[in-house]
C-alpha cells in the first residue's frame, strides 16, 4: 500500500489530434497540437488540470498513413489527386528512371572497384515528390539517400558522377566519400557522414530563415535509425519552441543497415516522437508520390505562414542492401526483399498512373532508359579519366586561409612527395 500524494500526479502526454484545414488540400489530417498545449509548464496552477485517479497513459493509437494512390497506381479519392500538368508528372517519372539507372550504373562500378562506395535509392524513388512540392528556396539537409532531390533540382550527370570519382570538378574536392553530394548553386547543403547531425543544423537554418523573414522553409531528410541520434531530439526540441519553419522528413524504411525498426524503437516510429515535441505531424505512405507531394506541400505551407516545425514520417522499403559495404542476405530474407520490389513499388505504381492517362508507352520508357544510359556512361568515361584533385587540397577549405601550422604541414608533405618519386607519384593528380 503507499499513498499518493496529489501534487504527485502529473498528467504526462495530452495527445490531441485534430483536422487542421488547408486551402487546398483541406481533407488531410494531421495530428495538430493546439496553440495554447505549448504554454509553459509553470501554467500548472489552475486545479482542473490535476487528478486523484492514477492513471498511466499507455500505447496510444498507431498513426495511420495517408494514401493517394494505390499499388495499381489508382487515385483512392480524386479529390486528393494533386492534378499535376502532364509536363509535371513527366518530370518526376523520368527523375525516378535517371536516379534508377544512375543506381546500377554506380553500384556495379564500385563492384569493379571503380569508385570506392555507393548507395542506392532502391525502393524508395517516391521521395521525388518531395522535390516537386518545395520551391527552390528551399533548403535541403539530406542524410545521403537523397539524390532525388538533387535530380529533380536538376544537378547534371556530370556533377554527380565527378563527385563519386572524387576527381578534380569534385566540389567537395575529393575529400568526402562518394553520395555525399553538395550544391550550393541547388539550396542542398553538403551531406555529411556522422548521423543526425543535419538535424539540428537545419533547425538552426529555419530559424535563420525566420529571423530574415524570407519566404522558405528548411527540409531535413533522415531515417528511422538516425533518429536515434540526440541531435534528433535537440533539432526537434530546438525548432519547436523556438516556432522555426522546418520540414522533419523520416524516410522509415524499416532499417538501420542490418538493424530492423523492430528493434530500433517500441513506440509507434517516429510519429509519435514529433506529437511528443508538439509538432504537428502526419505519417505517409512511403511508396506514394502522391501521398507525399500533398504531405510537403501542406507541410510547407503551414511551416512558412504559421512559422513552425511539421513533421512527416514517410512508410517504406529499403529494397537494395544499406550501401555496397552491405549483403543484407545475411541478415533478410531475399524472397521478402523480391516480393516488396515486385508488390509496391514506387517505380511501377506512377508507371502505371501515367499509363492510365495514356501518358507513357513501352516504347517511351525503352527510349528514356536507353538515352540517359548512354547520358551517364559518357559522363562516367569522361570523369574517369579526369586528375584526382590537387594535393594541396589536403589542407584548404578548413579555414579560409591557410593557418602557419596548416602551412608547415602543407610544405612537410609536398618535399616529401618531391624526395620520394618513386613512392609517390603524382601524374594522377592536378597540379593546381
Ligand atoms: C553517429 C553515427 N553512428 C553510426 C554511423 C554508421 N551508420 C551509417 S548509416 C547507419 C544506419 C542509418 O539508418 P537510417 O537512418 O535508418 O537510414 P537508411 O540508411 O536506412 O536510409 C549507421 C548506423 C554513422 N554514420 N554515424
Amino acid at each position: 500500500m503507499f499513498q499518493l500524494r496529489r501534487s504527485a500526479v502529473r498528467c504526462l502526454v495530452q495527445q490531441r489530434r485534430a483536422f487542421t484545414s488547408f486551402p487546398k488540400l483541406s481533407s488531410i489530417a494531421m495530428s495538430s497540437v493546439a496553440e495554447n498545449d505549448s504554454k509553459p509548464v509553470a501554467g500548472w496552477t489552475c486545479t482542473d488540470k490535476f487528478v486523484n485517479e492514477m492513471k498511466f497513459i499507455q500505447k496510444q493509437e498507431t498513426v495511420q498513413a495517408y494514401r493517394v494512390m494505390d499499388h495499381t497506381g489508382t487515385v483512392l479519392n480524386p479529390e486528393h489527386d494533386p492534378k499535376l500538368s502532364k509536363e509535371q508528372v513527366l518530370k518526376c517519372y523520368e527523375s525516378m528512371i535517371l536516379l534508377h539507372t544512375m543506381d546500377g550504373i554506380l553500384y556495379d562500378a564500385q563492384r569493379q572497384g571503380r569508385i570506392s562506395f555507393y548507395m542506392t535509392h532502391y525502393g524508395e524513388e517516391a521521395m521525388i515528390g518531395s522535390a516537386a512540392a518545395l520551391t527552390p528556396q528551399d533548403v535541403i539537409f539530406g542524410q545521403y539517400r537523397e539524390a532525388f532531390m538533387l535530380v529533380y533540382r536538376g544537378f547534371s550527370i556530370d556533377e554527380f558522377v565527378n563527385q563519386c570519382f572524387s576527381n578534380e570538378l569534385d566540389y567537395g574536392k575529393g575529400r568526402q566519400m562518394p553520395v555525399h553530394y553538395g550544391s550550393k548553386k541547388l539550396n542542398f547543403q553538403t551531406i555529411s557522414s556522422p548521423l543526425g547531425t543535419q538535424i539540428p543544423q537545419a533547425s538552426g537554418a529555419a530559424y535563420a530563415l525566420k529571423l530574415s523573414g524570407a519566404d522558405a522553409c528548411s527540409l531535413c531528410f533522415f531515417g528511422e535509425g538516425a533518429a536515434s541520434e540526440g541531435d534528433f531530439h535537440a533539432g526537434l526540441n530546438m525548432a519547436a519552441t523556438l516556432k522555426s519553419p522546418v520540414i522533419f522528413f523520416c524516410r522509415n524504411n524499416g532499417f538501420a543497415i542490418s538493424t530492423p525498426s523492430s528493434e530500433q524503437y517500441k513506440g509507434d516510429g517516429i510519429a509519435s516522437r514529433g506529437i511528443g515535441y508538439g509538432i504537428d505531424t502526419i505519417r505517409v505512405d512511403g511508396n506514394d508520390i502522391w501521398a507525399i507531394y500533398n504531405a510537403t506541400k501542406a507541410a510547407r505551407e503551414m511551416a512558412i505562414k504559421e512559422q513552425k516545425p511539421v513533421l512527416i514520417e514517410a512508410m517504406t522499403y529499403r529494397i537494395g542492401h544499406h550501401s555496397t559495404s552491405d549483403d543484407s542476405t545475411k541478415y533478410r530474407d531475399r524472397k521478402e526483399v523480391e516480393e516488396r520490389a515486385q508488390f509496391d513499388n514506387p517505380v511501377t505504381r506512377l508507371r502505371r498512373y501515367l499509363e492510365n492517362k495514356n501518358w507513357w508507352s513501352q516504347e517511351q520508357e525503352d527510349a528514356y532508359r536507353k538515352k540517359v544510359k548512354k547520358e551517364i556512361l559518357t559522363s562516367f568515361t569522361a570523369a574517369e579519366k579526369r586528375k584526382k584533385p590537387a594535393i594541396k587540397h589536403l589542407f584548404t577549405d578548413v579555414y579560409d586561409e591557410l593557418t602557419p601550422n596548416l602551412i608547415r604541414q602543407q610544405n612537410e608533405l609536398l618535399e616529401l612527395v618531391k624526395k620520394y618519386p618513386e613512392y609517390y607519384n603524382t601524374d594522377e593528380f592536378a597540379s593546381s
